[in-house]
């Protein structure tokens, strides 16, 4: 008997990657999710549902165990945290860096600085991890406008070819990491649930490989 797998996934740009992933491992809504205000979606696979949901939220529902899988930014994950969740396998889709930025040529504050970011827990982090104080600003987007009205010094933001952070006068300071999309997994159901989800794994790594 094959358990009832939810699979949750991000909307927005993520969503446009993960598509036809999952379509080469053989699974495909039977709606047009990008056309759909559904939030709930059956596919081909009779055991298998997806949802749709805000990237942030995607790892919540996982390791509450209410979606088995997930597929959600690095960036969110490390925001997040891996309570109860299992990270097998980098997808490699909607790759980016999470990096700091400054206004162009503006010199590097010594002493406590201001950073703006929606990226709270990371940015408390990394700037621990290089001895400078910090205090946190948080947003939930538009980052690059803080430094320009003097909300904060710096901000920890995703930067994919850079244009934003030109186009509003600032630059990139220091990459923190790459990122890219993972699928996660909830850690319970990954024994529970081990003979439906193992299958699932191993062509979603398949399709992965392929590209
Ligand atoms: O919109 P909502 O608040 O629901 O969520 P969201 O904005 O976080 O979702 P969405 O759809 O934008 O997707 C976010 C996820 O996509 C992130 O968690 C990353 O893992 C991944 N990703 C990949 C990106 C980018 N590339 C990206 N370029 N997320 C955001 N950006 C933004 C960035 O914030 C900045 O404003 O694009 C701008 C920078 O792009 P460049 O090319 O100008 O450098
Ligand atoms: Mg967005």
């Amino acid at each position: 008997m094959s358990s009832i797998i939810t699979i949750a996934l991000s909307k927005g740009r993520i969503l446009d990657d993960t598509l036809p992933l999952l379509a080469a491992a053989g699974i495909e809504p039977e709606d047009d999710i990008k056309k759909s205000r559904k939030l709930i979606f059956t596919t081909n696979q009779p055991n298998v549902r997806l949802v749709v949901l805000r990237a942030t939220d995607v790892p919540t529902y996982v390791q509450h165990g209410v979606a088995d899988l997930g597929v959600a930014g690095k960036d969110v994950l490390m925001e997040h945290g891996y309570d109860g969740l299992y990270e097998p396998l980098d997808l490699k889709i909607a790759t980016c860096r999470l990096m700091t930025a400054a206004m162009k040529g503006a010199t590097p504050k010594s002493g406590r600085i201001k950073v703006a970011t929606k990226f709270v827990n990371i940015a408390k982090r990394y700037y621990a991890g290089k001895g400078i104080q910090v205090d946190i600003i948080k947003l939930y987007g538009g980052m690059e406008l803080a430094p320009l009205m003097g909300l904060a010094d710096e901000i920890v933001d995703i930067v994919d070819t850079g244009n934003t952070l030109v186009a509003n006068g600032l630059e990139p300071r220091e990459k923190i990491c790459d990122i890219s999309s993972r699928l996660i997994a909830n850690s319970a159901s990954m024994k529970m649930k081990h003979a439906s989800l193992q299958p699932i794994l191993d062509k979603l790594a398949q399709a992965v490989g392929a590209e």
